[in-house]
């Protein structure tokens, strides 16, 4: 019988998911969402062109430009180009900023009316892998815009625990839409037969232990001491390892399966590699609400330094990151 099987028991898309959160919410207007279908919106379109990325490649090529006449573009800068294009058209939003733009784009910044909101996103993170057929994907982080503010940049630097929504979309065997209001977090695969994300994990709660750990040992001699010696202790205590160098990839493994994802700061990234605004805080919104643990290293006291609790000093700062299942991250922290 066609209406019993799993599926259809409550077929829940990410539309009517956001509805209803909408809906828990009687001072919600709905502005919020119409910021986070325009997400989803971008995010088939984005699905669309990865998949087709060596194809469109190939395609272009063979012509060496697009039937625009224009060169053929990479992909994240497309995928900016959606996102920008995608959100601009939605009334609440204020300001976006972008890994790809140097400044915050603003929309609209008439300062009467309607609350408005700001996205930051990482359009495509890890790119490198779309040559190889790797994981790639979209990070966004949702902030109520500051209109005290005296610019743009200022109005955005919030710190992670201001995120109003944060989620990632994960372009990988398939396409998935994970997402965070602040009320656990959930998840949806695209069916490209309906065009919809449907729900497959509700409230997702991370494991608390599972002996694995997710980061480049290329950089192992120039971690600080305390990460080596973490390393040293996860190998001789039978931990694996699992780093896809995408870290949309990589936290989505973790979220589900559990383990540790760790950017130490190295030579060359004295600071940690990974953007606080629109990679750290997102992921560490995720985390959190799935009752995993997400920091930044240790502050000046020695103590733990949760990553959204940095105070943001410019939109493109790097930071450390530490993130995961909580008994696992709190083996790194033993160490450090
Ligand atoms: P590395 C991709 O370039 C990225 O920004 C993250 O997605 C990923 O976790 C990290 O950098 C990989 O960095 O230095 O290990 O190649």
């Amino acid at each position: 019988m066609l209406m019993d099987t799993p599926i259809h028991k409550d077929i829940v898309t990410l539309q009517s998911h956001i509805l209803a959160q909408q809906d828990k919410n009687p001072q919600s207007t709905g502005t919020l969402s119409w910021i986070l279908s325009a997400l989803s919106i971008s995010a088939k379109v984005i699905a669309d062109h990865v998949r087709r990325a060596r194809l469109e490649d190939v395609l272009g090529h063979a012509g060496a430009d697009n039937v625009q006449g224009e060169q053929q573009q990479k992909l994240d800068v497309i995928s900016n180009e959606v996102l920008i294009r995608t959100l601009g058209s939605r009334e609440g939003v204020a300001i976006v900023a972008s890994e790809e733009n140097e400044e915050p784009v603003i929309i609209r910044n008439d300062t009467a009316g309607e609350r408005r909101y700001c996205v930051l996103f990482d359009p495509l993170d890890g790119s490198s892998n779309l040559d190889v057929c790797g994981g790639v994907g979209t990070i966004f982080s949702i902030l109520r815009q500051d209109r005290r503010a005296s610019d743009a940049e200022a109005s955005l630097l919030q710190p992670g625990e201001q995120q109003v929504a944060a989620g990632y979309i994960l372009y990988g065997s398939s396409t998935v839409f994970c997402v965070s209001l602040g009320d656990g977090v959930d998840m949806f695969v695209l069916d490209p037969a309906i065009g919809a994300f449907l729900r497959v994990e509700e409230k997702l709660k991370i494991p608390v232990a599972n002996k694995s750990y997710s980061l480049n040992e290329g950089n192992r001699l120039s971690f600080p001491e305390g990460y080596r010696d973490y390393l040293a202790w996860a190998q001789e205590n039978g931990y694996s390892s699992r780093y896809v160098g995408a870290m949309v990839a990589d936290v989505h493994r973790i979220l589900l399966k559990g383990g540790v994802f760790i950017y130490p700061p190295t030579a060359k990234a004295p600071n940690g590699k990974l953007r606080l605004m629109y990679e750290a805080n997102p992921m560490a919104m995720l985390i959190e609400q799935a009752g995993g643990k997400a920091l930044a290293g240790l502050d000046s006291n020695g103590e733990a330094q949760r990553i959204m609790a940095l105070k943001p000093k410019n939109i493109h700062e790097r930071c450390t990151v530490i993130l995961g299942s909580p008994d696992e991250v709190d083996h790194v922290v033993r160490h450090l």
